[in-house]
């Protein structure tokens, strides 16, 4: 049996936007470089096995989730925020809602940035591209890993993906990662994949990819929208269309939740992935559950971690870890561990 494998690129750390929009103020970024290095910092140490660069694999496999057209934008976007204002991160300020027209796209790039994204809290900086794409490039080969017949592999992703859909940016992601390298595993021979997403915010980019399709079972376990971002997706009733009808999953949950309620969730969802018998199991894995966390409200400590991937690795499946959120830096590297560790001599 092959060991688990880590995929890093550093290229994420072109993407290091100076400020964010968050909760009224512009303060320093939370979604930063030293998330990603802080985690790898602590894996080296821990052993989980070898650590390698991603591969490149064009802009097919990215073009099979998102628009043409928005992969376009996001190529040029800086240069083109450069061009109208000279200097700055590019920030969108305001977005096609109801009562305006969906069907134009404005040239103006003020005008495509809201037309492309859902929020304010998500700047372009000159390096976005370049890291996004490395960080797509980074879960590909961790795909390709699983693919190959290695039972585990962990996409140390950044910038993260799970909020991003084919045509929208948002919650800090561009380029939908998780959902890139399961419609990869689809495309390589997988029949049915899984993708368990539980970063404390809903994924809602990765539930819209394949909200009306039977061969990719989302479920999501995090925090209410209906108190917490990115409110207008992830409730409850949202089950799937069409063909899609039974294969979405979402958990929300309150403000304060303990391992104790979280697990009776997780618990659930292990028994649907059991009962659904997918080819490979992708984790959207956020960190952000983390009771320090500093933008979220549950109370999950490093040991829930550990007993998390526990449940994860008793489904027995061959599973794909990608990175999405957790900003509690200094603890990042020791939760990541906890989770993974399971997974060193997992066969
Ligand atoms: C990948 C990921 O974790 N993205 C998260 C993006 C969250 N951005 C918005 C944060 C808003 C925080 N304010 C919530 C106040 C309610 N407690
Ligand atoms: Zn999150």
């Amino acid at each position: 049996q092959k060991p688990m494998i880590t995929v890093y690129s550093p290229d994420h750390q072109q993407h290091a936007p100076a400020s964010e929009l968050i909760d009224g103020k512009f303060l320093p970024a939370v979604e930063k470089p030293e998330r990603a290095t802080q985690i790898l910092s602590a894996l080296e140490p821990a052993k989980l096995g070898d650590i390698i660069a991603p591969q490149d694999f064009g802009l097919d496999p990215i073009l099979a989730v998102h628009d043409a057209a928005y992969v376009s934008f996001l190529q040029t976007a800086w240069s083109d925020w450069i061009a109208t204002h000279r200097s700055g991160d590019a920030f969108a300020t305001n977005w096609v809602m109801r009562h305006f027209r969906r069907d134009r796209i404005p040239e103006s790039i003020d005008g495509k940035l809201g037309y492309y994204s859902f929020d304010a809290g998500t700047p372009i900086t000159e390096g976005t591209w370049n890291a996004a794409i490395a960080s797509a490039h980074v879960a590909l080969t961790a795909q390709s890993l699983v693919q190959s017949g290695h039972s585990s592999a962990f996409a140390l992703c950044r910038p993260p993906g799970h909020h991003a859909a084919p045509d929208l940016f948002g919650g800090y992601c561009f380029l939908n990662n998780a959902a890139i390298a399961a419609q990869a595993l689809l495309d390589g021979g997988a029949k049915r994949i899984v993708i368990l997403d539980i970063d404390y915010h809903h994924g809602n980019g990765t539930q819209s990819i394949f909200y009306d399709r039977d061969d990719v079972f989302f479920i999501s376990i995090h925090a209410d929208p209906a108190q917490e971002y990115p409110y207008f997706l992830g409730y409850a009733d949202e089950t799937g269309f069409g063909r899609g009808r039974g294969y979405n999953q979402n958990y929300p949950l309150p403000f304060g939740t303990t391992w104790l309620t979280y697990s009776e969730a997780l618990t659930d969802a292990i028994h649907q992935i059991e009962r659904y018998a997918p080819d490979g199991v992708v984790v959207s894995l956020g960190l952000d559950t983390f009771e320090k966390d500093p933008i979220s409200w549950f109370a999950l400590t490093t040991e829930s971690y550990r007993r998390m991937g526990v449940l994860i690795a008793s489904l027995n499946r061959p599973t794909l870890f990608v990175m999405e959120g957790g900003y509690a830096i200094e603890e990042l590297g020791d939760n990541a561990v906890a989770l993974l560790s399971c997974f060193k001599d997992y066969r």
